[in-house]
């Protein structure tokens, strides 16, 4: 394998689709590249390595950091790591990729779906509840969410279906040198 590791970084919103293009994603690199590929999406990671964490600012950036931990270590040891939480702190971001890029390949990409499409798709019912007080926190109802201001890449799922984001994403990766 002559090929450097990397690290692909969603970010955006709950419902923005992060989850999904992740996927299509992971799928889509498995059969291209002969390489191990790591997904570590939000709600897998807080089940399984922050399970004790809230959604205070200091809990969601312990959990980012966690998760960035993990990809720096599959970075650096040559393989493919997708992430995808909200990471609604951009100071936490850039201390992400400032712990991978010495590593291997760093691409943040912002799941831009607005809010108010995110909301109207509601997915898993966060949102109603949000609006209701029941879940307190809840980020771009509650909480902050800092969007990104220099991603390599913005995907609106307005624009996109799922199968054209990834391929948008492995142009990317391809004219980056990463695979
Ligand atoms: C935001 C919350 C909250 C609050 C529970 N705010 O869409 P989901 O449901 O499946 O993914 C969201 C997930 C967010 O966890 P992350 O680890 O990605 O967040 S962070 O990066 O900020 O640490 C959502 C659900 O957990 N969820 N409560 N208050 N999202």
């Amino acid at each position: 394998r002559n090929k450097q590791g990397f690290t692909v970084f969603f970010t955006g919103l709950s419902g923005s689709g992060k989850s999904t293009i992740a996927n299509a994603l992971r799928v889509k690199l498995m059969e291209m590249i002969n390489r191990p590929v790591t997904l570590l999406d939000g709600d897998v990671v807080r089940k399984h390595l922050s399970s004790e964490l809230g959604f205070s600012r200091e809990h969601r950036n312990i959990n980012v950091q966690r998760i960035g931990y993990v990809a720096s270590e599959i970075t650096k040891n040559g393989g493919v790591a997708i992430c995808a939480p909200i990471a609604p702190y951009a100071r936490m971001r850039e201390e992400v990729r400032n712990m991978i890029e010495p590593l291997g390949g760093f691409l943040e990409i912002h799941v831009s779906t607005p809010l108010e499409e995110c909301e109207r798709r509601d997915r898993k019912g966060l949102y109603a509840l949000a609006r209701q007080g029941v879940i307190k926190e809840f980020t771009g109802i509650s909480d902050p969410y800092e969007v990104p201001e220099n991603p390599e890449m913005d995907i609106n799922t307005l624009d996109f279906l799922p199968d054209q984001a990834t391929q948008r994403i492995v142009l990317k990766l391809e004219a980056m040198g990463l695979i």
